[in-house]
């Protein structure tokens, strides 16, 4: 009797456990589970410096956040580029050269204009497009905020300097990536506000473009003090997101490891997104 008793015990804890395992573990709609150890494949977009490749920033900032980083060739083939993103959990678009004005929101070239590379152009914006309509998670950093603004039918100041009006702040710092060097205003709320928990940060520059035009559909989530664009997300996704700034550069400095987070974010939606496929 005694024993039969300690059984119904054993029981009831076990079920207890299991209840509230169950409450703590997330669900990726449809009730598929999300397995917290799971290590989403993450895509990054190549650039083209050097033979192929990503700049190990963003390969390393991948790997700390508890991801599996695959770097994306170049090519404009879609049916290259659906296969792969039928493998990836979450896109990456990297930094790089200016984008070409007249091919991306019909603006004929400034003096101003830096080099341009129309091929890599078209191959992010391919990408970029591809991804939203399937639904992966994407992070656009630097260069690939911007072509997430022109892909999805926004515009781009060309030249800071030339073309902002009143803009006093150095947006091309002098000092290594790992130092913040200007002020950047949140919007309170926004999904980068809630990323990072606070609503003013100091971040790395390294751009002489910004968007000007934000697209349709997305929003303007951060600026700096002179109102040039810092990061935009698409409205009502939590899971499309660019930042003006470098965080992949910012986590080198034990100062600003707060912007790992950025990438640990993408992560939890990349395990959601893969439990949902
Ligand atoms: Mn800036």
């Amino acid at each position: 009797m005694k024993s039969f008793k300690s059984l119904k015990i054993a029981v009831a804890f076990l079920l207890s456990l299991l209840i509230v395992t169950e409450s703590f573990s997330a669900f990726a709609g449809e009730g598929k589970k999300v397995d917290p150890n799971y290590k989403p494949v993450v895509g990054i977009s190549a650039s083209e410096n050097g033979p192929c490749g990503a700049p190990l920033n963003y390969v390393n900032a991948v790997r700390r956040a508890g991801g599996i980083p695959v770097v994306i060739p170049m090519t404009t083939d879609a049916e290259q580029i659906a296969a792969v993103l039928d493998i990836v959990d979450v896109i990456i678009m990297t930094g790089g050269e200016d984008i070409d004005p007249l091919s991306g929101y019909n603006e004929e070239p400034v003096p101003a204009l830096g080099e341009v590379v129309p091929y890599r152009d078209k191959f992010d914006i391919m990408l970029i497009k591809a991804t939203v309509e399937k639904g992966i998670p994407l992070l656009g950093i630097c260069r690939g905020e911007q072509l997430l603004n022109v892909a999805m039918g926004g515009s781009l100041y060309q030249d800071i300097p030339s073309q902002v009006e009143g803009t006093y702040v150095k947006h091309r710092q002098s000092a290594p990536s790992s130092f913040g060097t200007h002020t950047v205003n949140l919007v309170g709320g926004s999904l980068l506000a809630n990323i990072l928990g606070v609503e003013q940060c100091v971040t790395n520059s390294h751009h002489h473009q910004a968007v000007k035009a934000v697209a349709p559909g997305y929003e303007i989530i951060a600026q700096a003090k002179d109102g040039v664009v810092e990061a935009i997300a698409k409205k009502g996704c939590n899971k499309i997101l660019g930042v003006q700034f470098h965080p992949e550069g910012l986590i080198n400095s034990a100062d600003n490891s707060n912007f790992l987070k950025i990438f640990q974010y993408f992560m939890e939606r990349g395990r959601e997104y893969h439990a949902s496929k």
